[in-house]
């Protein structure tokens, strides 16, 4: 799908038409590309099958913009842009990504200091020479100088919802170009392996393995060095191959013979630290492994290598599963059995969390709720944001009744059941957006803090307590607040956080978006000390939203979740047993 690529074309643009301070144009290219995203449907396909017609049909794309992506999907370019970008300074896209410098701040660092570049920035603010300029000072040189750190922190690794799709995209482009080039090889096997497959929640690089004969190799390594969005080749070997794509990931791919398949794919899954402890047991054992097998030290006999199981089958271990390797104890438990087992991607019922085009979401309710029930799921709970959430165009109660009313009426019209919910703010003190004759009506109430995250924390901490011992809250939302790479999680004390949950029978909520994961792995580890459960939930708002849920469930693997330990795999029965209000 190019729907990213084509995005991505428009959000630069926007960047830069802002700069020059061009009116209107950037928010429409923005809003275009937003749709464009979240369309859930091939941009290349609507175009070839309805042409520029079928492009106008989408909201937000006019006459002009859809000549731009039309021209980008037969050129490959749109030349407005590229003229724009040749005019542009160097660099202005990059720097308007810092936060807190909008185009017309940018304008005045230009003209004033001939800061064209993010490097320019950097050295000025360690200079100190904004501190003087009009219109910035002390403060917001501090603010700008810890605004860098984030930037360059979240830019050195990519968020695992960019990297997986990627790495897919790229893994079958690769195999349709292998099939093209020569039709005896097949690559049947081959994977992403690294940080990707522990579904880490950044990724450093992508790495990629496939299975080929000796004398296919260089083949493979051919097509793959030649893929369209390739743009630079670090390194070209018969077995391992680096590349940078376009876009700015780099791609590591090693391609092994079958005899090895197993043991390079355990290598290259790591983590290194899990790695090294399993190595020492091979030692211990009288046995050498490496990324081309496991060998018998004396004689140098391979004795496995094939697959992973046998590896670890072969050092007295219990299959260890890709999220776990990271030692955390993995290890031992592998070698005394008592392995979680994980959940699995089946064992989902239902999603407790989305926003409809009732509060911010891109899509209907009905359109919602036909997608959900097409993945397959027993309910959903369609909870919008509450009153309060302004910006999100939050629900005055009347809308809420007037949703409710919907809801019934689409219930009879569909299998799936759909649970009644709300996203509700808790207020600063702790207090829930809506009276409790509307709470105790709702099937699900998600409680969450969109405000004040700069409270201290003890603050923090009795805000949330007090939100958990509302006896009509069911779920806590995006527990820590964090935005990977934008926003630290607030300062609150989570062992309070989650004994208050664990002793009133509340649920945390693992966010499965990408930019959130929230609860993250670590903090999923902790909370499961205290008993408590837990629920997988998307947060969508549109329909492309819904299947961010392997994401989720990636992390809850990560921190050792077992079926039992997440409500959302319980059957819709049970659920509202767990979330009853009583009414008294
Ligand atoms: P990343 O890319 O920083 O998110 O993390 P990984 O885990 O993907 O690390 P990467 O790409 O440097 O290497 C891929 C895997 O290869 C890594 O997980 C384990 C293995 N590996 C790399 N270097 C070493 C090493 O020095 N010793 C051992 N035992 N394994 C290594
Ligand atoms: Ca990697
Ligand atoms: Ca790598
Ligand atoms: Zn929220």
């Amino acid at each position: 799908m190019k729907n990213r690529e084509v995005a991505e074309l428009f959000y630069e643009a926007a960047d830069i038409l802002e700069y020059q301070q061009v009116e209107w144009k950037p928010r429409a290219y923005r809003k275009a590309a937003q749709m464009i995203e979240n369309l859930g449907e091939d941009i290349e396909a609507i175009y070839a099958r309805k042409g520029k017609t079928g492009l106008t049909e989408i909201p937000g794309i006019g006459e002009s913009i859809a000549d731009h992506i039309a021209e980008y999907l037969e050129t490959g370019k749109v030349e407005k842009f590229e003229n724009l970008k040749e005019k542009a300074p160097l660099g202005a896209a990059e720097l308007l990504e810092i936060r807190g410098l909008g185009a017309k701040k940018m304008k005045k660092l230009t003209d004033a200091l001939g800061i064209k570049t993010l490097s320019d920035l950097k050295d000025a603010v360690t200079a100190h020479r904004l501190k003087r300029l009009e219109g910035f000072g002390e403060k917001s040189e501090e603010n700008l100088a810890r605004a860098i750190e984030q930037y360059e922190k979240s830019h050195a690794r990519i968020a695992l919802g960019k990297a997986l799709p990627l790495a897919e995209e790229v893994i079958s482009a690769l195999k349709a170009l292998c099939q093209d080039t020569n039709p005896k090889i097949d690559l049947s096997k081959i994977i992403y392996t690294g940080s990707l497959r522990r579904l880490k929640e950044t990724i450093g690089d992508i790495d990629i393995l496939a299975e080929a004969e000796k004398e296919e190799a260089p083949e493979v390594m051919n097509c793959f060095v030649s893929l369209p969005d390739v743009d630079q080749v670090i390194l070209k070997g018969s077995t391992k191959s680096s590349v940078i794509l376009r876009e700015g990931t780099a791609i590591d791919l090693r391609v092994v013979p079958p005899e090895s398949y197993g043991a390079a794919l355990q290598y290259f899954t790591g983590s290194k630290e899990h790695n090294i402890e399993l190595r020492n047991i091979a030692i211990k054992n009288g046995y050498k492994l490496s990324e081309y097998g496991l060998y018998l030290k004396e004689s140098g006999e391979q004795i496995a290598g094939n697959s992973e199981e046998e590896i670890y089958d072969r050092l007295g271990l219990i299959y260890i599963p890709p999220e776990l390797r990271e030692s955390r104890g993995e290890i031992k438990a592998a070698a005394r059995n008592t392995l979680p087992r994980l959940i699995e991607p089946g064992d989902l019922r239902g999603d407790l969390h989305m926003h409809t085009t009732y509060s911010e979401g891109k899509d209907s309710l009905k359109t919602m709720i036909g997608r959900a029930e097409a993945l397959g799921y027993e309910y959903i709970a369609v909870t919008d944001h509450s009153r309060s959430q302004k910006v999100a165009n939050g629900l005055e109660i009347e809308k809420l009744k007037a949703q409710w009313e919907e809801i019934d009426k689409l219930s009879k019209r569909f299998r799936i059941k759909i649970l009644k919910g709300s996203e509700v703010d808790i207020l600063k003190d702790g207090s829930l957006d809506y009276p409790d004759e509307i709470l105790r009506e709702l099937d699900v109430v998600v409680g969450s803090i969109h405000s004040g995250f700069a409270s201290p924390e003890r603050k923090m901490t009795e805000r949330i307590v007090t939100a958990l011992e509302h006896r009509y809250l069911d779920i806590l939302g995006h527990p820590s607040g964090r935005l990977l790479g934008r926003r630290e999680p607030y300062a609150v004390n989570f062992e309070k956080v989650f004994e208050a949950a664990a002793a009133n029978g509340k649920v945390i909520e693992i966010n499965s978006q990408p930019s959130r994961l929230d609860l993250n792995d670590e903090l999923i580890l902790r909370a499961k000390t205290f008993d408590l459960k837990f629920c997988i939930s998307t947060d969508s708002h549109s329909t492309t939203g819904l299947s961010f849920m392997r994401y989720g469930l990636g992390q809850a693997r990560r921190g050792w979740l077992e079926k039992e330990d997440v409500v959302n795999t319980y059957p819709c029965s049970r659920l509202k047993e767990i979330f009853t209000k009583p009414k008294t």
